[in-house]
C-alpha cells in the first residue's frame, strides 16, 4: 500500500518516461513544477501557451526551460484544445492544467472531437498526503461534478475505488461524508450516504466497501468513531471520502493545503488518459506531485490494465 508521495516518486523511476502536455502553463508555480519534473526525471513536458509570457515568467523566476518544447498558442482555451489534442493523438500521454480556468480546462477534456472522454463518468480526486494519519486520503469530488446525483455518486465511488487500488489499497474503505453520522431527513447527503452503504452491503459495488453517513471526524479518526460509538470497518479508517458536493470537497482539500500546509495532488480519473487538475493557486510541490501521481497511474494502467468496476443498479 502506498502511503506517501515519496513512495510514488520511487515507484515511477522504473516506469518509461511520459510526456505531459500542459495547457496554458504560463504561471510561475507550473513552470517551477515543469523544471523540477525534468530535473527529478519524473516527466518531460510540452508547454502549450503564450510563448512570450512563458519565457518572461521563466526569466523573472530564474527557471531554465532548456530542452522544454513550447508551442505558441496565446488564447488559454485554444491552448487547452491544442494540448489535449496532443494527448488524444498520443504525442503526449498526460494532460495538465496550467493557468486556465477549471471549467474551460474540463471542457477541453470533454471536447467531443479532440478530448479524452471515455464511456464512463469522469471525476476529480484530491489525493492528500495525510502524514498525521500515515496514509494517503482520496477526496472526491472537489472540482468537476458540481452536485452529483445518487447515481453519479455511485459512479464516482466506483472510479475512485479503481484509482485507490492502483495505489495498492486492495479493498478501499469509502466514507460517504455528511455533517452528521445519523440519517437526517432534512440533510439529503445523509440519505444518499445511507443508500450507498446499503448498495455496498448488497455488493452493488466492485472492490471497495462503503459506509455512511459519517462526519469527517469519525470517518478518518478512530478515536472520534469510538467516542461516538460507530462500528464497522470504515468508520475512523476511511481511505476515500465521498463528499456531498463540489463545495465541501473543494473546501476540505483546500483547508488541508492552506491551513495545515499539506501537499495535495489533483487528478481527473475515468478519462482515456490521466489528467492533472491542480488549482491555479497550488504550490509547485502540489503541482509536481500531481505530475508524479499521473505518471504513476499511466504506468500502472500500462502494466495492469486497470478496469473501473461496474455499479450494479
Ligand atoms: N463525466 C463525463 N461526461 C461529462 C461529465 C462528467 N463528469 N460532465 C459533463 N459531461 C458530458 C455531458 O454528458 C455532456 O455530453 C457534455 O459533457 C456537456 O455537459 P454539460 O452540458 O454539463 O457541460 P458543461 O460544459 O456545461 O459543464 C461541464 C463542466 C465539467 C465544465 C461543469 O460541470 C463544471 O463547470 N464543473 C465545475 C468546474 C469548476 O469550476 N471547478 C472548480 C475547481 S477549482
Amino acid at each position: 500500500m502506498i502511503t506517501s508521495f515519496t513512495q510514488v516518486e520511487e515507484k515511477i523511476h522504473s516506469y518509461p518516461m511520459q510526456k505531459i502536455a500542459v495547457a496554458s502553463g504560463t504561471d510561475s508555480e507550473t513552470l517551477h513544477a515543469v523544471q523540477m519534473a525534468r530535473e527529478k526525471n519524473i516527466a518531460e513536458c510540452v508547454l502549450v501557451g503564450d510563448e512570450a509570457v512563458i519565457k518572461s515568467t521563466a526569466e523573472k523566476e530564474g527557471i531554465s526551460l532548456a530542452g522544454v518544447e513550447i508551442i505558441n498558442v496565446a488564447d488559454p482555451m485554444k491552448a487547452g484544445l491544442a494540448a489535449v489534442q496532443l494527448v488524444s493523438e498520443n504525442k503526449a500521454q498526460i494532460f495538465m492544467k496550467g493557468y486556465i480556468h477549471s471549467d474551460d480546462f474540463l471542457r477541453c477534456v470533454l471536447n467531443k472531437e479532440v478530448g479524452l472522454r471515455a464511456d464512463n463518468l469522469l471525476n476529480h480526486v484530491f489525493i492528500l498526503e495525510a502524514t498525521h494519519l500515515g496514509r494517503l486520503l482520496f477526496i472526491t469530488d472537489g472540482a468537476m461534478n458540481i452536485a452529483p446525483s445518487l447515481e453519479e455518486k455511485a459512479r464516482i465511488i466506483s472510479n475512485t475505488v479503481a484509482l485507490a487500488q492502483i495505489f495498492d489499497i486492495e479493498k478501499p474503505k469509502v466514507a460517504a461524508v455528511s455533517a452528521v453520522e445519523v440519517v437526517t431527513p432534512g440533510i439529503q447527503s445523509t440519505i444518499d450516504a445511507a443508500l450507498l452503504a446499503k448498495m455496498s452491503d448488497r455488493n452493488q459495488f466492485h472492490g471497495g466497501i462503503v459506509d455512511g453517513p459519517l462526519a469527517l471526524d469519525n470517518a478518518i479518526n478512530p478515536l472520534a468513531a469510538k467516542y461516538k460509538k460507530i462500528g464497522g470497518v470504515v468508520a475512523g479508517n476511511a481511505d476515500i471520502l465521498l463528499m456531498p458536493d463540489i463545495v465541501s470537497g473543494n473546501a476540505v482539500a483546500k483547508a488541508f493545503a492552506h491551513i495545515t500546509g499539506g501537499t495535495t495532488a489533483g487528478l481527473i480519473f475515468g478519462a482515456k488518459a490521466p489528467v492533472i487538475l491542480p488549482s491555479r493557486s497550488d504550490s509547485k510541490q502540489s503541482k509536481l506531485m500531481g505530475m508524479a501521481c499521473a505518471v504513476y497511474v499511466a504506468g500502472a494502467n500500462a502494466q495492469k490494465r486497470v478496469k473501473i468496476g461496474k455499479v450494479h443498479f
